[in-house]
């Protein structure tokens, strides 16, 4: 009988792309397939959860950019090997993307990681790359039958080519059939909705539910999963807040409840639990904090 442990392995390419460790997610992703482990449970139940870890130590500074594209290496290493499985297997793509960081614009390391997340739930993605024109999304949504257009920008000055692409793409009479989303640092629901967007994504797990959202596709579990990622942003705001007053003062105590109330609402929603443990960790320290 084997030995193979599911959970494990699960966990243990998870910490492989946190630590961007590709020969390990490599040999993990490989040893699991011989095992049986089917390629999309792979995916959502040992990669995304530890890109998405990944994405947290970004966004708290505990990452910098050479980390994190060190793990989305990693990741790709994982993709590599399972995408063609994944064609293979004639599971029907939830729908077609097509991606791609807005002209003018070079960053890709951000529209990169929301290609992975989306490829990883299911959907086609179409990458065009940096540096894309309006029309090149255009051309490219209509070679592919596209249901999303998906433009980054992390530039101020690049942002405005989302608005001409939008533009373009009602121009083309393709609106009815496409819709449109955006995302990147600078990016700002408000904007979105300035500029006519059909969506917009603060990070590449958002980004899947919104896509999965717009095409109707979003079950049960991605409801619950927003949910309790949405009442654990409320509590890391909160908890920055808390931390800029003095410890001991009536308004820090109040914070740090704040915080731990709405933590204990993302943890009852399912939230993961690598991050619900990491905010609490961090709420005890500032709980002790004095001045
Ligand atoms: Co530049 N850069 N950069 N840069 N760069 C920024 C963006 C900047 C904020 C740095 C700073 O000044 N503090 C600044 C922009 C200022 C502004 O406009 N407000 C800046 C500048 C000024 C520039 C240059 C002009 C510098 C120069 O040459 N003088 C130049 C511009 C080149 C160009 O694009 N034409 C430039 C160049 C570069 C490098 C080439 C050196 C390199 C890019 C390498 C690469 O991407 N392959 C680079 C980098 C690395 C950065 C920083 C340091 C990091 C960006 C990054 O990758 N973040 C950045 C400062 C910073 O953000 N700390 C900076 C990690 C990534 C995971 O996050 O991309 O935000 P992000 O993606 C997230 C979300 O935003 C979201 O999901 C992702 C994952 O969670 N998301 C989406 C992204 N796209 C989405 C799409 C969606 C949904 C969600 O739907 C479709």
């Amino acid at each position: 009988m084997s030995s193979f442990d599911t959970e494990q392995a699960f966990k243990d390419l998870g910490n492989a792309i946190i630590r961007g460790d590709a020969p390990t997610v490599d040999s993990t992703v490989r040893v699991a397939l011989d095992e049986g482990v089917e390629a999309s449970s792979i995916i959502n139940d040992g990669m995304i959860p530890g890109m998405d870890v990944v994405g947290e130590l970004f966004r708290t500074n505990q990452y910098y950019v050479p980390e994190v594209l060190i793990s989305a290496r990693a990741m790709k290493a994982g993709m590599a090997i399972l995408r063609p499985i994944l064609a293979e297997s004639g599971i029907e793509p939830v729908g077609e993307v097509v991606i791609g960081t807005v002209r003018g614009d070079l960053h890709d390391i951000g529209k990169n990681l929301v290609a992975m997340m989306l490829e990883g739930a299911g959907f086609g993605v179409h990458d065009t790359g940096i540096d894309t024109h309006p029309d090149e999304y255009i051309q490219n949504a209509v070679e592919h039958n596209a249901n999303i257009i998906g433009m980054s920008a992390l530039l101020t000055t690049t942002m405005t080519n989302m608005r001409n692409t939008i533009e373009a793409v009602e121009a083309a009479g393709l609106a009815d059939q496409v819709h449109c989303i955006i995302g990147g640092a600078p990016v700002t629901q408000r904007y979105a909705d300035e500029i006519g967007a059909d969506g917009y994504a603060a990070d590449a797990a958002s980004a899947v539910i919104l896509a999965k959202r717009l095409l109707g596709v979003l079950g049960d579990a991605d409801e619950a999963e927003d949910a309790g990622r949405s009442m654990y942003l409320r509590a890391r705001d909160a908890l920055q807040v808390a931390v800029r007053e003095e410890p001991g003062t009536e308004s820090h105590a109040d914070g740090l409840m704040e915080a731990e109330g709405l933590v204990e609402q993302a943890r009852a929603a399912g939230y993961n639990p690598t991050h619900i443990e990491r905010i609490m960790a961090e709420i005890e320290r500032e709980k002790v904090r004095t001045v």
